[in-house]
């Protein structure tokens, strides 16, 4: 990354101040991959993301790290970038020391203003952002009592700031009484939960022998499975190439997948509380929010941990250590059938490779986990952690729009809606994707007895059509065929995209969010692959009116049949917070399932030794 600076600093082309957002290994393209394999080199490049403060607009830069040579620039005029750590905490500084928030803060009976916690929150398009020049966030204000308590437990409801991040400096406070600040502490560290229970014996998990996959870099190997590791600041992990090996030959599964874009809608109709709804991957970057983990609390076992580099505002390198951890699992049973005549039992256990890396999104975690089983199948699993977020209401007073999880504290309902981008590749580039439903069929003729069921199945031909909601009473799931290879049984081979439990958004389709994250429309869209559409509610989703992303992308129509593609998955918690949500709120689970649909032949679980 010091070279990629380097070579920005000698051909000028540095905008005076800039602030570096993300430096990324360039990806090649499926072409250029393909490429590879015929023996031609790769060329190595980064592409640097910046904001210029002056001029108040992101700058890409594409850098040739063996030329040393600039090959691109490209200012993103009308767009904003996403907020960078040292902002975040340069953000918190400034509205500390604004007298006025001094002053307002001391009406609430807040006396130590380094003890309140600054939030810097996306404006969305609220108060005419999306044409305002500036790069502008608007804050929640949380207090912590005393040193060590929960800030969410004293929301600073009705005092917020809007700051100009390119100049740092604060444009605009509201402050209005909304409610009294609560009065408990919300503490949920060990030492301050007393008693803790002892009644629970050790649980060792050990692997004497050492772990059954292979790290090279951050190429994996594990039981059939084969795949690279990759991490960046916008995305967070990354996974590439994934494939599965038979008969000594890796068969293509997925060329890249990656959570591409996570937005929260709240619903609270309140004067700015309206406005929280942050997109976590555009606004922020789940990479840069990635924890350093820790053995034996995230992860149990035999764990082995890679590290993530990434750039600071400055363009200098810096690790996160034990971002990434890579371990197996005793996933319960895989098979078993007992022959009562022959009296014999055969019964295996299933073992799951994990790949997992967790992120602190302000008040949230989102632990990701990516499942490998023996059987084929590949599932994403988030948990759903950390404190909900909370207003102030006044004592004894409830909302429609929320929870009361402790005295004087709401927790607004909202949804947490992931888009996860799947650029498929089975068994080779060239994919369609069909809609399969389960349907009665009219008890007649055809179906004496009234028992028949089942399925239709619908090419989705293009992108227009390619725009589907899960339907849990069809039982639907989605293929992803390669029409161009057939199985043993002579049927062409596929992988399922089966949705977990999922839900659409309330916010009402002409709301901000709704504009601005049209990806949450649908659970499935499928668009011709263009490796520079990676992002759904666009490049820069900071202070959009929205437009931009899957639903610009998709106004083209491409056809679908068969072609390279890409997979857009989109999966909402639905979360209506409980009284045992609080103080900090045990695993909430959402996840989808890939899984081999006439891809193999047979079972490729059936030589797991017992
Ligand atoms: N969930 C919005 C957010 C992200 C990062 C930091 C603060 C708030
Ligand atoms: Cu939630």
């Amino acid at each position: 990354m010091h070279a990629t600076m380097g070579v920005l600093g000698v051909s000028g082309e540095l905008p005076t101040g800039a602030r570096v957002v993300s430096i990324t290994a360039e990806e090649p393209s499926r072409a250029a991959l393909a490429a590879w394999a015929s023996g031609q080199t790769i060329p190595r490049r980064a592409r640097v993301v910046l904001v210029d403060p002056s001029e108040h607009v992101p700058v890409e830069m594409l850098v040739d790290l063996d030329a040393e040579s600039l090959v691109e620039k490209r200012v993103a005029v009308g767009h904003h970038g996403p907020v960078t750590l040292d902002e975040y905490a340069q953000c918190e500084y400034v509205v500390r020391s604004d007298a006025r928030i001094r002053a307002a803060l001391e009406r609430r009976g807040v006396d130590a203003p380094t003890q309140v916690l600054v939030e810097p929150w996306g404006i969305g398009d609220f108060v005419g952002s999306a044409r305002d020049p500036r790069r502008l966030v608007w804050t929640l204000l949380f207090y912590r009592e005393f040193p060590d308590d929960n800030p969410y437990a004293k929301p600073l409801s009705g005092l917020h700031a809007i700051v100009d991040l390119d100049s740092m400096s604060i444009v605009r406070i509201d402050d209005h009484d909304v409610a009294p600040l609560p009065p408990g502490h919300g503490r949920y560290a060990a030492e301050q939960v007393k008693p803790l229970r002892t009644d629970l014996k050790p649980l060792h998990i050990g692997q004497p022998d050492g772990v059954s996959f292979t790290l090279d870099g951050g190429a994996v190997q594990w039981q059939r499975w084969s795949f690279r590791i990759g991490f960046n600041a916008r995305e967070g992990l990354v996974l590439h190439h994934v494939g599965y090996s038979e008969d000594g030959r890796v068969r293509s599964i997925l060329n890249r997948a990656s959570i591409a874009e996570l937005v929260i809608p709240y619903s609270d109709p309140r004067p700015y509380e309206g406005w929280r709804n942050a997109f976590d991957v555009g606004e922020y970057g789940i990479g840069i929010m990635t924890n350093s983990l820790t053995r034996g609390c995230d992860c149990l076992g035999e764990i082995r941990y890679l590290d993530a580099c990434l750039a600071d505002a400055s363009g200098r390198p810096y690790v996160i250590p034990q971002a990434i951890c890579l371990h197996e699992e005793d996933a319960g049973l895989l098979w078993k059938h007992h022959d009562s005549t022959l009296a014999t039992t055969e019964v295996r256990r299933s073992r799951r490779m994990v790949v997992s890396f967790i992120i602190t999104a302000g008040n949230y975690e989102y632990a990701f986990y990516w499942y490998f089983y023996q059987d084929g199948s590949l599932e994403l699993e988030v948990r759903l952690t950390g404190i909900v977020l909370t207003t102030a209401i006044a004592p004894g007073d409830t909302s429609p729009f929320g929870t009361v999880v402790a005295p004087g504290t709401l927790a607004s309902f909202h949804q947490h809606f992931f888009s996860i981008r799947l650029d498929m590749e089975v068994d080779g580039p060239r994919n369609w994707v069909e809609e399969i439903d389960t349907m009665a069929v009219p008890i007649g003729a055809d179906n004496p007895y009234g028992n028949a069921f089942t399925t239709t199945r619908t090419r989705l031909a293009s992108e227009r059509v390619a725009q589907r909601t899960a339907d849990p009473l069809r039982a639907r799931y989605w293929r992803i065929v390669n029409p161009e290879v057939t199985n043993g049984l002579g049927q062409p081979v596929a992988y399922r995209l089966i949705p977990g439990s999922t839900v659409l958004p309330f916010a009402d389709a002409s709301s901000s969010v709704r504009r601005r994250a049209r990806f949450m429309d649908n659970h499935l869209w499928v668009t011709a692959y263009d490796p520079s559409e990676r992002f759904p509610a666009g490049d820069y989703p900071t202070q959009s009116a929205g437009g931009a992303g899957l639903p610009e992308w998709v106004r083209a129509d491409r056809p679908l049949n068969p072609a390279a593609l890409v997979v857009w998955y989109t999966m909402g918690s639905h979360h209506i917070p409980r009284p045992e949500d609080w103080p900090v709120m045990p695993v909430e689970r959402i996840g989808f399932a890939l899984r081999p649909d006439g891809f193999f032949n047979q079972s490729p679980a059936l030589d797991v030794a017992p």
